[in-house]
């Protein structure tokens, strides 16, 4: 049997371990990217290594998420991240030059790479044909000084698509499907590696949308191969040097397969409040609609702009609709300025706001109260676009462009002949917002703002972990649960300690008080715990709060790892029906902790102090990732290491 394309580029990169799944692998890194809320912690533990320069390919620090600059705080962070770049051997993206993963895409993918980013987004360039995976920030600091990045091998799923898109019928379905059949948990320990004559519609922009939203699915990453439609996207790029041709053998096999086929699809959408609440559009056509978001990561890129520019020529959006547009890169924003359709979009009445994540992450345009947002984003996680108890639902561009319109949810398949859009023959190409690391480093100052507060440390686990369960929680909490963000807390993002007072809040307000007064304390999740963001800030400000481990029924992968980062305990009930017999409140007592780790034990005692119960867990742990526990997270385990090895 051949090689699959995901198998191929593994391999080349393999530095430990075996591609059986499960199993722990090492590969390694060869482009990194960061954006400004989670890279000023990555490149403070970085510089906490005392590595010199980086030691990549190629490493990128963007900034796109922390823009409105309502006190000094993000403009403080900006500074201190372009100084750093130019200080350590880092290319420096500056604020309006566009979306860390949209212009990653753009002008640094290079298919049979891979890429290793601090934002859950990254496999953005899995749509030319990288090996781009989302961690947190620790991870990418490690990778940046020449480390490996380990991950469990995941499976590694064959996704066929099968016929022709119809229609009004866009990439964003495809995912949407994907994410109607397997839910937000049903990507985990896996990587979709996309084939089939379906794919040959799909330019690089399209397919980018369908890696991009695998994150949703809880994926390692999603890939397409590198063929003819990757290298007329690299050359539209004046690129196509970057280009090889890369993909599955003909006889490739696969761990799993899904078959999807395109003839049948129609537009869909996800309702809220989580991206696999999928629904055919027709089935809540003539929904009343406040707000419509064009922008994101997913679907800002040139194609996807020009179809709803298209769709509103000569035309007013609807009068109770307000319409925001954030095109996704200076390029795009450049090539839309250029050819005429941004006057559409202003004409037509949208909301033009910068190149950036904006709307997506909270950064403003927090709809009404009870207000539909249509949205072309990927995540609808409840009060992430700032509104308590929003209605954001999450559509193609299409759909987006037909409710702009009419005002209400709409089939775009009334709207006539359909928008035919694909990528231009020449992008705009002008790097002149990305700045090449300095030549003289060593005259570089770094300047940091009061705002930025070292690192804190973790500290090593006690033989019994003894501890309050200050809060017992659902499935599928996210991160955005867990550590908010939105244009309140982004800023505090290189900040712990302040950070830290936001902790599950909008859970329960009274946590970060709660976990103070005990002295730390434990939680209980249900299944997919920790999906979505990359942040590892969910793990570090609980840390700072004195969390000493999570009880759960299984975690999402990048957040798990930022736990083991952090020295947080991440375990899982050996019976999933334990989980009942815990009430919030009540005093556990985790025995023999340090001796489990080091004897490499996975199970481990729990004693229920409150209730006279005992339960098991198991902490699924690798020997590496054991003593990095016992050593009270990575930083002190790198320290460790370092001493012991007299460096
Ligand atoms: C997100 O979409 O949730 C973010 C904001 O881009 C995060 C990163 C972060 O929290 O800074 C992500 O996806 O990893
Ligand atoms: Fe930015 Fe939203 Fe993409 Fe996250 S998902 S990187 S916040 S645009």
């Amino acid at each position: 049997m051949g090689m699959n394309l995901t198998h191929k580029i593994i391999a080349d990169h393999l530095v430990e371990g075996r591609m059986i799944p499960g199993q722990e692998i090492a590969i390694r890194i060869d482009q990194t990217l960061t954006q400004d809320a989670t890279g000023t912690m990555a490149y403070l533990q970085f510089e906490a290594m005392g590595i010199p320069r980086v030691k990549t390919k190629l490493s990128v620090s963007y900034v796109d998420h922390n823009m409105l600059q309502t006190g000094f705080e993000n403009a403080d962070d900006h500074r201190f991240l372009q100084t750093f770049a130019a200080r350590y051997g880092i290319y420096f993206s500056r604020p309006g030059n566009g979306i860390c993963h949209q212009v990653h895409l753009e002008r640094f993918s290079v298919p049979g790479q891979t890429l290793l980013g601090s934002d859950s987004h990254t496999p953005t360039s899995g749509g030319a044909g990288m090996l781009a995976i989302g961690a947190g920030g620790l991870d990418v600091a490690v990778a940046m000084g020449g480390g490996p990045f380990y991950l469990t091998m995941p499976k590694v799923v064959g996704v066929h698509l099968k016929g022709r898109l119809q229609p009004w019928v866009a990439a964003k379905d495809i995912i949407l499907e994907m994410l109607r059949r397997l839910t937000v948990k049903g990507g985990v320990g896996r990587i979709f590696e996309y084939y089939g004559e379906g794919i040959q519609d799909l330019d690089v922009p399209a397919r980018s949308t369908i890696t991009n939203m695998g994150a949703e699915l809880g994926a390692t990453t999603s890939i397409f191969p590198s063929d003819e439609r990757t290298r007329e996207y690299l050359r539209a790029q004046g690129r196509e040097h970057a280009w090889r041709a890369l993909g599955p053998d003909p006889d490739a096999g696969y761990d799993e397969h899904i078959e999807i086929d395109l003839n049948a699809l129609e537009p869909l959408i996800a309702l809220p409040s989580s991206p696999d609440n999928v629904v055919p559009v027709s089935q809540v056509e003539g929904t009343p609609v406040a707000q419509v978001c064009v922008g994101s990561c997913t679907n800002s890129s040139y194609p996807d702009l020009m179809k709803v520019a298209t769709a509103l020529r000569d035309k007013t959006v609807h009068p109770n609709v307000s319409l925001t547009l954030t095109p996704g890169s200076k390029q795009v924003y450049t090539m839309i300025a250029t050819n005429g359709a941004l006057a559409d979009f202003i004409r037509a009445g949208a909301r033009v706001l910068e190149s950036a994540c904006g709307p997506c992450i909270g950064m403003g345009q927090a709809p009404a109260t009870d207000a539909v947002s249509i949205r072309t984003f990927n995540r609808n996680f409840p009060g992430r676009s700032g509104t308590p108890n929003d209605k954001v639902y999450l559509t193609s561009p299409e759909v987006a462009a037909a409710a702009a319109i009419t005002g209400v949810i709409t089939d775009p398949r009334k709207l006539g002949a359909p928008v035919q859009v694909g990528i231009p023959e020449r992008y705009i190409i002008d790097d002149n917002m990305i700045i090449p690391p300095s030549d003289q480093p060593e005259s570089v100052e770094i300047l940091r703002g009061p705002n930025i507060k070292p690192v804190p440390l973790g500290t090593p686990p006690a033989e019994d972990v003894r501890g309050e369960v200050l809060l017992k929680l659902g499935d599928n909490i996210t991160t955005d649960h867990i550590m908010p963000a939105g244009a309140k807390v982004l800023p505090l993002r290189s900040n712990i300690p302040a950070i830290s007072e936001y902790v599950f809040v909008r859970l329960d307000p009274t946590f970060p008080e709660r976990a103070k007064a005990k002295g730390g304390g434990i939680v209980v999740g249900g299944a997919n715990y920790g999906q979505g963001s990359s942040r590892e800030h969910a793990a570090l400000a609980p840390m700072y709060l004195g969390l000493r481990a999570v009880i759960a029924k299984s975690f999402a992968r990048i957040h798990w790892s930022n736990l083991i980062n952090f020295g947080i305990l991440p375990l899982v009930f050996a019976n999933e029906a334990d989980y009942e017999g815990i009430a919030q409140g009540d005093l556990l007592e985790i025995v023999g902790v340090r001796a489990a780790l080091a004897s490499g034990a996975a199970t481990l005692t729990v004693h229920n102090l409150s209730q006279g119960t005992e339960f098991q867990v198991r902490h699924n742990l690798t020997p590496r990732q054991a003593q990095i526990l016992l050593d009270g997270g990575l930083l002190n385990h790198i320290k460790r290491s370092a001493v012991a090895s007299g460096q």
